[in-house]
C-alpha cells in the first residue's frame, strides 16, 4: 500500500503485485466492481472493433488496463462533485451512470449518443451525473478543473473536482500553470481538487525516460506545495484505500492533493496505433499478468465468493449488455441535419455569424 511517504515507484513493476490494506470491500460490492469493470472492458474491445471496421468515424482511445483507476476513485463519487478527465474516457462516462448503450451511440456519431453524436469518443460529457468531459487537447482540461474546484469553494458547497490526466500532460505549461494556482487558492482552502496523475508509462509513443529528466512525476507537485502520494494503478484494493482517504481529505480541508496512480494501457495509444514500434511485446506481456481485472477476478475465486461457473455467468451477461449497446448504436438514427448548430453555439450567441 502506498504512503504519503512512499516515493519509491518500485513497488509497482510487475510482477510485483502489492494488496491494499488487504481486506477490500465486502463480497457483494467486489462483485459490484468485478462486473463494471468487465463491462468497461469488452466495451472498449467492442469500441475497437468498431472503428476498425469502420463503424466509429472521427478517433478513439482505450482504457483497457488502466480499470482500477477509475473505478477506485470514482467510487468516492457524490453528487455535486465534479469530474474531469483527457479523452480516455468512457470508463469514467460508464462509472458515472451514462449507459452502454449512450457511449456506444455516441462512438457511432448516432442521434441517441451521450451527447447527441456531437461529441464523440473523446467528448463525453454528462452533467448531471458528475462529467464535465472529455477533452481532446492535452493538459487543457487542468485549468479547467482548478477553476471549477475554486467555483465550489466559492459557492461554499463541500463538493470536489477529481481531475484525471496523464503522465504526458504534466509537461505542457497548462498543467504548471494550473497545479500554481490550485496550490496557491489551496493555501485559504480554495482549492478542493485531487489531481490524479495516470502514469500509464507513455504518451503517445513517448516513454516517460524520453519526456523528462526529472521521472518521480508526482514529485513535481512539490514545486506548487501540493501534498502527494503514489499508488499502484492496478490493484482495485489499494486504489479504493487510496481514493477513500484521500477525497474525505480534500473535502475537509478544501487544499488541493495530488496521486500518481502508476498503471499500464494494454492496448495501443489510439485505435489507429497498430505497429507499436516504441515498446516490446514481452513488456505488454508482463504488464498483461497484473491486469487489475485479473487481480480482482483472482481475490473472488480466492475468498470464495464466487466458482468459475458463475464468473462465466457474469462474463455471458455482461458481453450481451455490450452486445446490445453495439446493436442499439447501429440501429439507431443519424442526427437530423436541422441539428447541425444547436449546442455548439453558446445561449446568446451571434446567429448572423453561423455559416449558410
Ligand atoms: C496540446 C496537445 N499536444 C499534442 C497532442 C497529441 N497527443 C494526443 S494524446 C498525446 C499523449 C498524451 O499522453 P498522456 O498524457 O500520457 O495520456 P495517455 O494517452 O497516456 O492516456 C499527445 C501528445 C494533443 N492532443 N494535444
Ligand atoms: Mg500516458
Amino acid at each position: 500500500m502506498a504512503t504519503a511517504q512512499s516515493r519509491s515507484k518500485k513497488g509497482a513493476e510487475p510482477g510485483v503485485a502489492r494488496a491494499g490494506n488487504g481486506h477490500g470491500p465486502d463480497d457483494a460490492t467486489l462483485l459490484e466492481f468485478y462486473r463494471k469493470m468487465l463491462e468497461i472492458r469488452l466495451f472498449e474491445d467492442a469500441a475497437q472493433r468498431g472503428f476498425r471496421t469502420g463503424k466509429i468515424g472521427g478517433y478513439l482511445h482505450l482504457y483497457s488496463g488502466q480499470e482500477a483507476v477509475a473505478t477506485g476513485f470514482l467510487s468516492t463519487y457524490r453528487p455535486g462533485d465534479r469530474i474531469i478527465t483527457a479523452y480516455r474516457d468512457h470508463a469514467h462516462a460508464l462509472l458515472l451512470g451514462a449507459t452502454p448503450r449512450e457511449v456506444m451511440a455516441e462512438l457511432y456519431g448516432k442521434a441517441t449518443g451521450l451527447v447527441k453524436g456531437k461529441g464523440g469518443s473523446m467528448h463525453l460529457f454528462d452533467v448531471e451525473n458528475g462529467l464535465y468531459g472529455g477533452y481532446g487537447i492535452v493538459g487543457g482540461h487542468i485549468p479547467l478543473g482548478v477553476g471549477m474546484a475554486y467555483a465550489l469553494r466559492y459557492e461554499k458547497t463541500d463538493n470536489i473536482v477529481q481531475l484525471s490526466f496523464g503522465d504526458g500532460a504534466i509537461h505542457n505549461g497548462a498543467f504548471h500553470e494550473g497545479a500554481n494556482l490550485s496550490g496557491l487558492w489551496g493555501r485559504e482552502g480554495m482549492n478542493p481538487c485531487l489531481f490524479i496523475l495516470e502514469n500509464n508509462k507513455y504518451g503517445m509513443g513517448t516513454s516517460v525516460e524520453r519526456a523528462t529528466a526529472m521521472t518521480d512525476l508526482s514529485a513535481k507537485f512539490d514545486s506548487y506545495g501540493i501534498e502527494h502520494e503514489d499508488v499502484d494503478g492496478n490493484d482495485l484494493f489499494a486504489v479504493l484505500e487510496c481514493a477513500e482517504r484521500v477525497t474525505q481529505r480534500v473535502r475537509e480541508t478544501g487544499k488541493p492533493y495530488a496521486v500518481e496512480a502508476i498503471t499500464y494501457r494494454i492496448v495501443p495509444h489510439g485505435a489507429a496505433d497498430f505497429l507499436e514500434r516504441y515498446r516490446s511485446k514481452d513488456e505488454i506481456k508482463e504488464w498483461r499478468q497484473r491486469d487489475p481485472i485479473g487481480q480482482v477476478e483472482h481475490r473472488l475465486l480466492e475468498r470464495g465468493a464466487v466458482d468459475e461457473a458463475q464468473l462465466a455467468e457474469i462474463r455471458a451477461e455482461a458481453k450481451a449488455t455490450i452486445d446490445d449497446a453495439v446493436k442499439f448504436a447501429e440501429e439507431s438514427p443519424e442526427p437530423p441535419l436541422a441539428e447541425l448548430y444547436t449546442d455548439v453555439y453558446g445561449e446568446g450567441a451571434d446567429s448572423s455569424r453561423r455559416p449558410e
